[in-house]
């Protein structure tokens, strides 16, 4: 039976990889960069959204779409920062996948976008199998969390473009080893580009908003990427 299992598996994921890729596409073509945040529940997805979304506005139009399992609650509360939000409910599902994304954003005019943030479900391991198409993966690890959780969930910090250290207003309070973080992170993905944040007091958030205004400059300066065969 093993092998068989992995046969489905693979195949699943292909078919997200070439939805992806058309998704990139799209968002290339309309000029609007996309930011993929994954994280344990509760490392802050939210709270730093609701702060990037009110930091960039008005001079940017972002959007943001949002996942969870069974409620509305964080679509709710970003939804008040006046960007427009969709929520996705995954029921059982682990994570999002490009199809879902497609789904969401079927009535959505991606050229009337800057940044479109999606906020996968708090989980750190099914969401790291799926690409979104997006243009930044940002993994957040929390000062209460744990130090060891890269090692521990390598695939997912692996597979980050970027990782953000939140709720750092609480790092003395937690014991927060910051150095021991950062080996970690490194062992997993070297070299990661690491910020820190708090949505509580605004720390490091003026430098977060200024790296996205940044990459998204950049990302619309690169050649479109080449089209799916
Ligand atoms: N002190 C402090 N608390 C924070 C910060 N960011 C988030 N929190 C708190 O941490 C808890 C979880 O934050 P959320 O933003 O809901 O976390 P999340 O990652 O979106 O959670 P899920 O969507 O359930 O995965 C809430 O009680 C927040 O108020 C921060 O920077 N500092
Ligand atoms: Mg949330």
């Amino acid at each position: 039976m093993q092998p068989r299992i992995v046969e489905v598996r693979q195949g699943v994921l292909k078919k997200n990889d070439l939805l992806a890729r058309e998704l990139r596409q799209r968002f290339r073509a309309a000029g609007v960069y996309v930011v993929n945040l994954v994280s344990s529940p509760g490392a802050g997805k939210t709270a730093l959204l609701e702060a990037t979304l009110r930091g960039l506005q008005p001079e940017h139009r972002v959007a943001a779409l949002v996942g969870d399992l069974a409620t509305d609650r964080d679509a709710q509360r970003l939804g008040r920062s006046g960007a427009r939000v969709r929520q996705i409910t995954t029921g059982t599902v682990c994570h999002l996948d490009a199809e879902m994304l497609d789904a969401a954003l079927a009535d959505w005019d991606l050229e009337d976008l800057d940044f479109l943030f999606v906020e996968n479900v708090g989980n750190l391991v099914c969401p790291a199998s799926y690409d979104l198409g997006e243009d930044l993966r940002a993994v957040l690890l929390s000062v209460t969390e744990g130090e060891d959780k890269p090692l521990k969930y390598p695939t997912i910090f692996n597979g980050a473009d970027l990782a953000l250290i939140t709720k750092i207003d609480l790092a003395e309070a937690a014991g927060f080893d910051r150095e021991e973080a950062l080996n970690n992170l490194n062992e997993v993905r070297p070299g990661i580009e690491v910020r820190e944040t708090s949505a509580r007091t605004g720390e490091g958030m003026a430098a977060w908003l200024e790296r996205l205004r940044e990459l998204a400059r950049g990302s619309r300066r690169a050649p479109a990427p080449l089209k799916a065969e």
